[in-house]
């Protein structure tokens, strides 16, 4: 009895201990902290893999003071819009102390927030409110570089005496001129900067504005887990760790390897010590958490599968960019074939990602986010006609795949490609780069914007349309970034009680996702593979079997199957009156329960 007296008291104890300790003034109370299972599992049980992420660019989701730029009062006011939806876990794009050349990719200072977007106050917020609906948070973070106007480069960059020089990789000018490295932001390609007080040269793999931290030096990685620990123990749930894959470097800067000329990315994206440094991520500060990570990887499906084979004891989830990056003619930025893309082989691709990861690791599925266009332009077809069926039959194709959704803002409602005609309308440092790269070389500028009309990334960061008010009622003042001028049409207010919209079929995909565990965990399995028209699949789990079939054309087109349809339920169509038939009107999109 007395023991038992004593257990529960020092129980008490230990809980009072316990909730004062992670109680914090500013912040909400951490719920984070339980130890993460690292046993090497397949376990249907792990929640992120059956989450569906919502991405919010906070900087175009909403403004509240007018300033045309989103912040987080703006989002507070639409966390209930958020909630409504079904989603599990948002991703916020960066929303630390930025310069903003590369919008909140060049951060400043990782542990303030953004200044435009509010205080830590704000943040503090918007985090709790999501928590209360029940609605996991991931931050995205980028520490493959900073700012140039981080205190560490201001310091390094002033002195090779200071203690932060070597938070930087850096080549002594009294060694000549440096080997040359790419750079994926710089007009000039070069990844070496001049920096006249130290009579040494920095690399920036992105802009010169972006200096690239030395992960090589203990030091800086010591100080990265530390802040990860900051945001963590507020109590966020996870990081997209931004431009992971060029963390390490071969810092002899050997000559590139021949096979990588042309495709100098891959290389950079599998330094020496990459996934040593992941797994001491990992060890350090990830497995101290109950939380989700995923890394924007680059690379062949081997690669990825470094970063999220649970035996390696890394991060949870990857994603990669082959489909994505598919369909636009080679040595030119990023123009589309004007003969269109070829389904058959987009499949495939498909095929090759989904089966990787059918055994070992977790896949993810995406068709948009704040580097693409919107879905509804690149891969369905936003003319009048169209926009309708075929947005929601890529919202089918998105939440039915093997593999974590990720759903940018927007295509919800199905928001298209704003396809500015000048170069003055846009924003974004990689089509301004490029441009200007285009104009050195005598290009063809024409040909050039004619092709970002359809890839560029500004093209999917127009600000989020509300309703038919003034700017889409995202803001008062005139916004960072131009609506697109459908927003009278295409709107939230427009959607929300119209049991047709895209909008509530998007709800609805997801409970469908939700509530049929052969969405989420099943086997994957192309159908009719050759049909260059229709992309079909069926995903299988106990027994129970579904069959998706996707019409990516603006025709009927036919599914060659020997499944017996005599039976089978429709779960879901993107036409008011769908029936189980292999026969497709333009975009339709079947759910069937076999
Ligand atoms: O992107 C990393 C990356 O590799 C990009 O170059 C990407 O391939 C490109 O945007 C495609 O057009 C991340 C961020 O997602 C991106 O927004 C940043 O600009 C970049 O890092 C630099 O931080």
């Amino acid at each position: 009895m007395s023991f038992h007296r004593t257990t529960s008291f020092s129980l008490t104890l230990a809980l009072l201990a316990l909730t004062l300790f992670s109680c914090q003034p500013n912040g909400p109370k951490s719920d984070n902290k339980t130890a993460q299972n690292n046993t090497p599992t397949t376990a249907k049980s792990d929640w992120w893999k059956e989450a569906v992420v919502y991405q919010i660019y906070p900087r175009s989701f909403q403004d509240s003071d007018g300033d045309g730029l989103g912040d987080f009062k703006g989002s507070i006011s639409r966390l209930d819009y958020v909630k409504n939806l079904g989603v599990d876990m948002v991703w916020l794009n960066p929303v630390y102390a930025s310069p903003n050349k590369d919008n909140g990719y060049d951060i400043s200072d990782y542990q303030n927030i953004m200044k435009e977007f509010g205080t830590m106050e704000d943040f503090d917020r918007l985090l709790n409110g999501f928590h209360e609906r029940k609605i996991k948070v991931f931050m995205d973070l980028v520490v493959n570089h900073c700012s140039n106007e981080h205190e560490w480069f201001k310091s390094a960059s002033a002195s090779r005496e200071s203690p932060y020089y070597n938070y930087f990789h850096w080549w002594p000018a009294e060694n000549g001129k440096p080997p040359y490295r790419w750079s994926i932001f710089d007009e000039k390609g070069d990844a070496w900067e001049y920096n006249k007080a130290t009579n040494s040269y920095y690399l920036h793999y992105f802009s010169d504005y972006q200096p690239d931290l030395n992960w090589e030096n203990p030091k800086l990685r010591e100080e990265i887990y530390k802040m990860m620990r900051f945001w963590l123990d507020k109590g966020i749930d996870g990081f997209r760790l931004d431009a992971i894959a060029f963390c390490s470097k071969d810092t002899n800067w050997p000559p590139l390897p021949e096979q990588y000329k042309g495709n100098w990315g891959m290389y950079y994206a599998n330094g020496p010590h990459l996934h040593e440094y992941m797994q001491e991520m990992n060890r350090e500060v990830f497995s101290k958490y109950n939380i989700a990570t995923v890394a924007e990887a680059l690379g062949d499906v081997e690669g990825v599968m470094k970063f999220v084979d649970p035996e390696r004891k890394e991060l949870n989830m990857a994603y990669s960019f082959e489909a994505i990056d598919f369909g636009y003619l080679p040595k030119e930025y990023k123009m589309p074939d004007p003969k269109g893309y070829d389904l058959v082989a987009w499949k495939k691709i498909y095929e090759k990602w989904t089966n990787a990861f059918e055994t070992k690791g977790w896949g993810t599925m995406y068709l948009a986010n704040h580097d693409q266009p919107r879905m509804l332009t690149r891969w369905g077809n936003d003319s009048p006609e169209f926009r309708d069926v075929s947005s929601k039959m890529l919202t089918t194709f998105v939440l039915s795949m093997r593999g974590t959704p990720y759903y940018y803002y927007g295509d919800e409602i199905g928001m298209n490609n704003i396809k500015f005609d000048k170069v003055e309308e846009y924003n974004d440092i990689e089509l301004l780069t490029n441009y200007a790269q285009v104009k050195a070389k005598g290009g063809d500028l024409k040909r050039f914007l004619e092709g970002m009309k359809i890839s560029s990334r500004d093209n999917g960061r127009t600000p989020m349309q509300w309703d038919n008010t003034l700017n889409s009622g995202f803001s008062t003042g005139a916004p960072w970034l131009k609506v697109n001028p459908n927003y009278t049409t295409v709107n939230v207010a427009a959607q929300q009680n119209d049991p047709a919209s895209n909008l509530n079929y998007f709800r609805k995909m997801i409970q469908l996702r939700k509530n049929t565990p052969a969405l989420i965990h099943g086997d994957w399995e192309l159908i009719d593979a050759e049909n260059p028209d229709v992309f079909a699949y069926l995903r299988t789990l106990d027994g129970k079997k579904v069959a998706v079939f996707l019409n990516f054309k603006a025709k009927q087109s036919t599914v060659r199957t020997d499944l017996d349809l005599t039976k089978a339920k429709v779960l879901l169509g993107n036409y008011t009156d769908p029936s189980a038939t292999v026969t497709l009107r333009p975009y339709e999109a079947l759910v069937l329960e076999l």
